[in-house]
């Protein structure tokens, strides 16, 4: 793994997994992710990894027209680096959920590694109302849908945004996803320096467990050598555990109500921003220091917002 000289902080704000019922803090408006996503930016994040929701009932979407009633506000008022995602949700169709990064052509796409179960219907254990009809169907159906991401299609997005220059997040699951971006790098379709996002504790995934992390990285290191920077989170209460051992590791770190609706044992976070701040203070106390977004920018080798549609 090539050690950074300083650490990343991305922010995934939108909580695209979680239903607005599940915390009032999550944003659902575009008004309300352009807000929490510059609010993340300046507590210190980056980059900013996106999603939509439908306006109406915070449904997942990837309609480019709802990205672009936040997208703009974004760029008007940081520089932070626009990630948008290609995941959008696991109930989406992949055309779905790659046109709004085929329209807006950003410095990054996430790119998920390989097919799996996916399943976040223990939230629904916790929750008796919901606000909108699609929300508990949407929650208990993850334990019968495939998030789907075959060979093909990864292929197709490599190819139809690589074109235009756009960097990936490389969001791995488990180990079999690191042979997966081993395999399309010696194929050509894939180079250095690769931003690895090893992502632990979704159901259906490697599991939340440190000795995991460090399997991970000597993976890695063996497959990518110096050529991958690591960036880690973990799903749920095991979040902030995450970004201390990957700090310690040498590390980027990402944070987010996507990710984790809390802040601390059963206590929600009222914003993205406040667990920015709190992986600020732990990167802090480590005497790492934090990158901007230029920085970032070199680190990876983006193309430069001047190059994305956004601009
Ligand atoms: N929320 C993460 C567990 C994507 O957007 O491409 C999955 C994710 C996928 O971020
Ligand atoms: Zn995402």
């Amino acid at each position: 793994m090539r050690i950074p000289s300083k650490a990343i902080i991305s922010c995934a704000v939108t909580g695209a997994i979680h239903t607005p019922t599940m915390s009032p803090y999550l944003p659902v408006t575009p008004d309300e992710i352009a807000e929490a996503a510059i609010d993340a930016a300046m507590a210190g994040a980056a980059i900013l990894h996106l999603h939509a929701r439908n306006p109406t009932d915070g449904s997942p979407t990837g309609d480019p027209d709802v990205f672009r009633q936040f997208l703009p506000k974004i760029t008007a008022e940081t520089d932070a680096i626009i990630n948008i995602t290609t995941g959008g949700s696991p109930a989406m169709t992949v055309e779905d959920r790659l046109a709004a990064a085929l329209r807006f052509r950003p410095e990054i796409a996430s790119l998920n590694m390989g097919s799996m179960n996916f399943v976040f219907s223990g939230a629904a254990g916790r929750h008796t109302t919901w606000k909108y009809d699609w929300e508990e169907p949407y929650v208990l159906g993850s334990e019968d849908r495939i998030f789907v991401n075959t060979f093909r299609q990864i292929e197709y997005i490599l190819s139809e945004l690589g074109r235009d220059g756009t960097r990936f997040e490389f969001e791995c699951y488990d180990i079999g996803h690191l042979y997966t971006l081993a395999h399309f790098r010696d194929r050509g379709l894939v180079d250095g320096p690769l931003l690895i996002q090893a992502i632990f504790g979704v159901l259906g995934g490697i599991g939340a467990d440190l000795a995991n992390l460090d399997h991970m990285i000597r993976i890695a290191d063996s497959l990518f050598g110096d050529d991958y920077q690591l960036s880690t989170f973990a799903a749920g209460k095991h979040q902030m555990r995450f970004i201390e051992a990957n700090a310690l590791r040498g590390g980027h770190v990402r944070l987010g109500l996507e990710d984790s609706l809390y802040i601390g044992p059963g206590r929600l976070a009222t914003s993205s921003a406040e667990q920015v701040l709190k992986a600020v203070r732990i990167l802090g106390e480590m005497e790492r220091p934090i990158a901007t977004p230029d920085e970032a920018r070199m680190m990876l080798a983006l193309k430069g917002a001047h190059r994305t549609s956004l601009a």
